[in-house]
């Protein structure tokens, strides 16, 4: 069954791959599974038939007959386990991959979510610039032990999987302010080798023919 995700009708990212809906299209094209796209307003993200489907009103969303999820981490989750080319074989490779995915959204996107909403929405609060050296000593900090651990390796940990995509995904937020990423080369590299893939490709184009007005209406 083709499934159904949802996204921005217009992100606010403008088309940059920023909003998550990226990451769930991104493991669909890496598992070379078809799917539909619905696209929503804000007034209609808060609305009753969206907030049943997603309880915080966000997107995105993934429906596959039944069964309906949110939580971009659980959806590619779902998506890699049910589809080769995401997830290893072997049962410990498996869970190590799963690790990463959490590492990404759990110990990587906080800080750095931090610092955007300092950016973008608390600008103009007294307390802001007095906080933002602690909020990117905290990213320094995880970048440059994530640095270390990847070295000089391709991927993580073995081949790429559904533990790199969310990782990318993630430091792909730096994408508007690209100069932390910067400092630690391999780290850089490692975002960029994850975004030439075709499979992200693919995503990519989707999603920002929404912002450009050339994808079909879902
Ligand atoms: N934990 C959830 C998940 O991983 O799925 C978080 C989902 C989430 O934050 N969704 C955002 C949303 O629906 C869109 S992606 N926001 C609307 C709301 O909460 O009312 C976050 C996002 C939005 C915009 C940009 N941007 O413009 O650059 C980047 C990322």
């Amino acid at each position: 069954m083709t499934p159904t995700i949802t996204a921005f009708a217009r992100s606010p990212d403008r088309g940059r791959g920023l909003a998550r809906d990226t990451r769930v299209r991104w493991a669909l094209e890496e598992a070379g599974q078809p799917y539909e796209v619905r696209l929503v307003s804000f007034e209609q993200m808060k609305g009753p038939a969206h907030l049943a489907l997603h309880p915080f009103g966000q997107i995105p969303t993934y429906e596959e007959g039944e069964l309906a999820l949110f939580e971009t981490g659980s959806i590619v989750l779902h998506i890699a386990q049910r589809h080769a080319g995401l997830l290893p074989d072997d049962a410990n490779a498996r869970a190590r991959a799963i690790t990463w995915m959490f590492a990404a959204v759990n110990t990587m996107e906080p800080p750095i979510l931090e610092r955007e909403t300092a950016r973008l929405l608390e600008r103009d609060k007294a307390w802001t610039e007095e906080r933002m050296p602690g909020i990117e000593d905290r990213i320094r900090n995880r970048l440059g032990q994530l640095s270390r651990r990847l070295g000089d390796a391709e991927w993580l940990d073995g081949e790429f999987s559904a533990g790199d995509l969310m990782m990318v995904a993630v430091l792909m937020r730096f994408k508007a302010s690209s100069e932390m990423l910067e400092e630690f080369p391999n780290v850089f590299a490692y975002v960029a080798r994850g975004q030439a893939r075709p499979a992200y490709k693919r995503a990519f184009e989707a999603q920002l023919a929404v912002f450009t007005g050339m994808a079909p209406a879902g």
